[in-house]
């Protein structure tokens, strides 16, 4: 199981990188995500989810991860997207493996790049972040 401190962070991660501006706080003083800053992040929040450390997230993982956020009163918005990004991350057999969730991060910040420079800017972070947060009726 997740410890307390394990999951919180792993959610505030799974934030930062869902939809990078939920996070209040950004990794380097002009607010800008790295292409590697990207993958680290990716990286260390799939080993923190993967409370089993069989390199596959399982849906008890998902849950686990999602009940944790709902404590910390995570909006509902954060809630759709942090199950979204798992949904997007699963590879043709279903399973969320670090291969397939990562590959699936990184299009996601390729397109929120818009400017194509490898950097999520402040700006780009917010688009990205008001794309997400429109229902897609
Ligand atoms: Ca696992
Ligand atoms: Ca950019």
């Amino acid at each position: 199981m997740l410890n307390r401190l394990g999951a919180g962070a792993a959610a505030a991660a799974f934030l930062l990188a869902a939809a990078p501006a939920f996070a209040q706080q950004t990794p380097t003083p002009s607010g800008e995500i790295s292409r590697a800053q990207g993958e680290e992040m990716i990286r260390s929040m799939f080993g923190e989810v993967d409370a089993n450390h069989d390199g596959v997230v399982d849906a008890a993982e998902q849950k686990a991860l999602l009940d944790t956020a709902r404590s910390q009163g995570a909006p509902e918005v954060a809630i759709a997207a942090i199950q979204r990004i798992f949904s997007e991350g699963a590879g043709a057999d279903g399973k969320v493996t670090l291969a397939t969730f990562s590959k699936a991060r990184m299009a996601a910040f390729d397109k929120a790049d818009a400017n194509h420079d490898g950097k999520l800017s402040a700006a780009e972070q917010e688009a990205s972040r008001a794309a997400a947060e429109k229902p897609k009726s």
